[in-house]
């Protein structure tokens, strides 16, 4: 069966009924589209939770600061196309702005899980998580998926997600794909588009960072923010600019307590002209 594409809810809702008139589970992965191997693992996980496979491409104005790069984000329609029809989805939702948001972006009902959207990510991007789960939740009530599947790679969005969906009593399971990474360890990402030949090369240091925050973490004998202070100065003496570098609790992003023993370093560091972010578990025994 070939792919089907959809730009406008009405088609949408009229193909999402198609296929639960088949039966079976219906898997969702929303994406911005300019689809990398780390996308298309989400496609395949969603195939194996699920009979069938929507996939949305929307590059959402809200969830982009005012000095962000919306404008230039990158659109590969065609090419996402091909690569979503190989990797087994059955239908594509390709909507425009005026679809998503008919008032327009800064009219729109807004869904806001405080607190979370507020720390670490939300406090280099105030603006950022109200915009992706305000556009998540519209997507899951065009969608109405059984399951939505997310990367661990935005560990942040990955957690607001899931308490959007328990606050909000939404009927999804939320399931999260490990991070995909080029073969020198950087985590894919559409803006590592973004970076020189220079840039790209320097660009693994920033998990090389985070494996030896996780290695002096586990060994447990030293002052955790005295390893986030080494981390920055490294990823500064290598040509980043580093936001932050942050030891946390898996769970809820909270500083680690001394009981707890499923932690987490998340970094995000601008590289040239791109914002990087990464993450790496950390367990302590
Ligand atoms: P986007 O950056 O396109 O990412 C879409 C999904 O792919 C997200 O769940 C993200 O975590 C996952 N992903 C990205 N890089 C990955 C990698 N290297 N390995 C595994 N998964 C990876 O995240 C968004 O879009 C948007 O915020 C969205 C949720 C679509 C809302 O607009």
């Amino acid at each position: 069966m070939g792919m089907e594409t959809v730009t406008d809810s009405r088609g949408l809702r009229q193909r999402v009924a198609a296929l639960r008139a088949r039966g079976g589970r219906i898997a969702f992965v929303p994406t911005m589209g300019n689809l990398h191997a780390g996308h298309l693992e989400l496609v395949r996980q969603a195939r194996r939770l699920a009979d069938h496979v929507v996939v949305s491409i929307f590059v959402n104005p809200a969830q982009f600061g005012p000095q962000e790069d919306y404008g230039n984000y990158p659109h590969t329609p065609e090419r996402d196309r091909d690569a979503l029809q190989e990797t087994g989805a059955d239908l594509l939702f390709l909507p425009g702005v005026a679809e998503i948001y008919p008032q327009g972006p800064d009219l729109t009902t807004i869904v806001e899980v405080p607190g979370l959207n507020r720390i670490l990510e939300g406090e280099h991007r105030p603006t950022h998580f109200n915009g992706v789960t305000t556009v998540v939740a519209k997507l899951f009530n065009l969608v109405q998926p059984d399951v939505a599947v997310f990367g661990e790679k935005d560990y942040q969005q990955l957690l607001l997600i899931r308490r959007m969906v328990a606050d909000l009593c939404m009927p999804v399971v939320i399931t999260g794909v490990a991070t995909m990474r080029e073969a020198d360890g950087l985590a894919m990402s559409s803006r590592n588009g973004y970076l020189s030949a220079a840039e790209r090369a320097l660009a693994p240091r920033l998990y090389a960072v985070l494996a030896r925050v996780k290695t002096r973490v586990e060994a447990d004998g030293e002052d955790v923010a005295v390893i986030e202070q080494d981390a920055l100065r490294e990823l500064a003496a290598a040509g980043f600019q580093p936001d932050y570098v942050s030891v946390r609790r898996q769970s809820d992003l909270a500083p680690p307590g001394p009981g707890d023993t499923a932690l987490i370093a998340l970094a995000a560091a601008r590289l040239g002209p791109a914002r990087l972010i990464d993450n790496i578990f950390i367990s302590m025994a």
